[in-house]
């Protein structure tokens, strides 16, 4: 069967596809988990980047049926590699804050999860600061409601949305990704890694796991690994890839 697209069309047609790029322990060196990313095609445009597509999505209120989509094919996805025994060990979908906003996400995600065996345990949801600053009640019992079904709420682009951290002792956020942007110089320019230190500090303070993103170089991958950073994603270690490829790298990894 050809999975529906976002838009209820199949999915070479909507011109959707899902990636997916490894996170990986440092210390010791190993898959963690992978975070699906997806990628559109347009007929004409040729490849167009989330970076642009995703706000207008937002904006056009597709973004339910976009992230609903990923969701169940990313899933399934996971399903399919462990039926194949590909040990992939967990799995993080990016998931926008007008989603949030729908109250039917906790349903969906035990369901979807029910569906395929999936522990709760092995879902990661990347979501945005902008979640975080929300006054919307129904959001906040969403975040609860998936805290309490066992799945991971990690805060995406962390130290670039808004300062107040306050919502770190408000919410059940269990993990913090560091903003790409404070890795891209941590090897050139010093002052990244007073900053990367801290957000370790912050996470080892209150239980959090720390990812870093966008680890491009060795001399950036040992700098994290010295900071006592836990995961690492970014092409040092993997470029996102297709479903079809996990397998072979995997293997390569040895
Ligand atoms: O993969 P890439 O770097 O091009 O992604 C750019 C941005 O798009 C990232 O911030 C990422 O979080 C976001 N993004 C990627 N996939 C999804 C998705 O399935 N849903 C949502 N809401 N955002 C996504
Ligand atoms: O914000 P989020 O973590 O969801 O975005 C992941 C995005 O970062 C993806 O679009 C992916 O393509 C991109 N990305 C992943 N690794 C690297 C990297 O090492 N360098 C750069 N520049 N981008 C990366
Ligand atoms: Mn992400
Ligand atoms: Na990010």
């Amino acid at each position: 069967r050809q999975a529906a697209g976002p838009r209820g069309d199949a999915e070479g047609e909507a011109g959707f596809e899902l990636h997916y790029q490894p996170q990986v322990r440092l210390n010791p060196y190993g898959l963690h988990r992978v975070e699906a990313l997806v990628r559109w095609t347009h007929p004409r445009w040729g490849a167009v980047s989330p970076m642009e597509f995703v706000p207008l999505a937002e904006e056009c209120g597709l973004i339910d049926r976009l992230d609903s989509w990923v969701l169940e094919t990313s899933v399934a996805q996971l399903g399919r590699w462990r039926a194949a025994g590909v040990p992939v060990p967990g799995l993080a979908v990016n998931v926008s804050a007008v989603r949030f906003a729908r109250g039917d996400l906790p349903d969906q995600v035990r369901s979807v999860l029910a569906a395929n065996g999936i522990p709760a345990a092995d879902l990661t949801l990347e979501i945005t600061e902008r979640l975080m600053m929300t006054e919307e009640v129904g959001a906040h019992d969403a975040l609860d409601a998936l805290h309490a079904l066992g799945v991971t709420l990690s805060i995406d682009d962390f130290g670039t949305g808004y300062s107040s951290l306050s919502y770190l002792k408000r919410f059940p956020v269990g993990e913090l990704k560091i903003d790409r942007s404070f890795v891209k110089e941590l090897d050139i320019d010093a002052a990244n890694r007073p900053l990367v230190r801290a957000i370790i500090q912050i996470g080892e303070a209150l239980g959090l796991t720390i990812v870093a993103e966008g680890v491009e170089r060795e001399a950036q991958h040992r700098m994290l690994e010295a900071e006592g950073c836990a995961i690492g994603q970014g092409y040092r270690f993997a470029r996102p890839m297709p479903a079809a490829a996990l397998a072979d790298w995997l293997a390569a990894e040895g």
